[in-house]
């Protein structure tokens, strides 16, 4: 089946599978139940009559149990494809319905559909090698399926957006968490890309799955920096550890790490501050700072995470080859999603650095931060299409 058909198919077999479970269990309940009744023994008839009604109960309990916690995770599975339709909204309308126009006001699949197909991606940001890669796959697809029919041709579009990105690819988009001890997550990036903003994010989602999180204010550079993560920490309800401005950073996290294993901690989320300018110093800055964390917890930090946002395009692309060369990157958190209408940034991430991208920032509330999920995504981006 191809990916069209897959996430059409999300939401409807999410309900089937509801109903079809439901039946199993009123047959489980029943089996058990039938023996206990059959039995011909009737002077313990009182007990096994009492029996059957503790094992009922508890059935009916642990059946209730387990339909509750399958509604949440329904929920939550349908909050999160909300807040990706939401955040991908402006990428949709612009990208989307061109896509539909094209198609409307085309009669065959000839050259010309083929150029005004690759200006719509590209506007939408994409990325030119993409785009060409994409172009090929059709191209050569349509040949060998024979397409004629552009109604058809919108799901190959969408089937083969799936496999450029996904490729051949073993991309981790999880976070690699401790076996055991803190896991520590670094955040670099340059200025104003949301890093402060998504440390809170995560912090609040990280504290709402049950981990003591420790947030480290180490941009010591800017001006009430050290206020801002404090404040969020305070927000969300989680510990901090900062320092005044124009302490050494290093320094700052040193603190962080020590109260992390004395205190045990499960994720420390650390703040840098956001400079490009001097790339030699801020290699130097970045080796510091991995040392320090490295020799209090060694094989940390897990993940270091560049954010970048998503509306400045081409120049968010660039930012992370720099990063890259200075330091070792683990993935891609892409912010202000829904503030573009060229979402298709994702796509050029992944094909121009060949990071994963591992979080996106789909607004400015804490709800708003999402694990990348490529399948929301391009339902977020296709939906008007299905
Ligand atoms: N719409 C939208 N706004 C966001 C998102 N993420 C962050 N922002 C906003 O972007 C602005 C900058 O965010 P910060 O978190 O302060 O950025 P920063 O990288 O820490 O900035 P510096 O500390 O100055 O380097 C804030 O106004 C945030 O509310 C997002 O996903 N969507
Ligand atoms: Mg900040």
């Amino acid at each position: 089946m191809g990916l069209f058909q897959k996430i059409k198919n999300m939401f409807q077999k999410n309900e089937t599978e509801k109903v079809v479970e439901t039946k199993e269990e009123e047959v489980a309940k029943e089996a058990p139940l039938a023996v206990k009744l059959d039995s011909p023994v009737e002077e313990v008839k009182p007990n096994v009559d009492l029996i059957v009604k503790e094992l009922k109960e508890e059935e009916r309990i642990l059946a209730e149990r387990k339909r509750k916690q399958e509604e949440e995770a329904q929920k939550e599975s349908e909050k999160s494809v909300k807040v990706y339709e939401k955040g991908l909204s402006k990428t949709r309308q612009s990208f989307v319905s061109k896509l539909v126009e094209l198609t409307n006001r085309s009669e065959k699949l000839d050259d010309a559909y083929f150029d005004q197909l690759e200006e719509i991606l590209i506007m939408a940001d994409i990325g030119v090698h993409t785009v060409m890669e994409f172009m090929d796959r059709l191209r050569s697809r349509v040949k060998k399926e024979h397409i004629t029919d552009l109604e058809y041709l919108k799901e190959v579009i969408v089937d083969e957006l799936f496999i450029v990105y996904v490729g051949e690819d073993v991309l981790s988009d999880k976070i690699q968490y401790a076996k055991e001890g803190p896991t520590v997550i670094l955040f670099v990036g340059v200025n104003g890309v949301g890093k402060t903003t998504t440390i809170a994010k995560l912090g609040w989602k990280l504290k709402e799955e049950g981990k003591k999180v420790l947030l480290v204010g180490a941009d010591t550079f800017r001006a009430g920096a050290t206020e801002q993560l404090r404040d969020w920490a305070e927000r969300i309800g989680v510990s901090f550890v900062g320092k005044g401005e124009g302490s050494d950073p290093s320094s700052v996290i040193y603190d962080g790490c020590k109260k992390a294993l004395e205190e045990h901690f499960d994720v420390v989320l650390i703040d840098t501050a956001g400079r490009l300018q001097n790339k030699t110093n801020l290699m130097k800055e970045l080796e510091k700072m991995n040392h320090v964390i490295g020799k209090l917890i060694p094989g940390a930090p897990q993940e270091t995470l560049l954010v970048i946002d998503a509306t400045t395009g081409q120049n968010g692309i660039q930012q992370a080859k720099s990063f890259k060369e200075i330091t070792n990157i683990t993935g891609i958190v892409l912010t202000k999603l829904d503030g573009t209408a060229k979402g298709g940034i994702v796509l050029a991430i992944k094909e121009e650095v060949n990071l994963p991208v591992k979080y996106i920032g789909l607004g400015e509330t804490k709800e708003d931060l999402q694990l990348f999920d490529i399948e929301k995504y391009i339902y977020g981006l296709f939906k008007d299409l299905m």
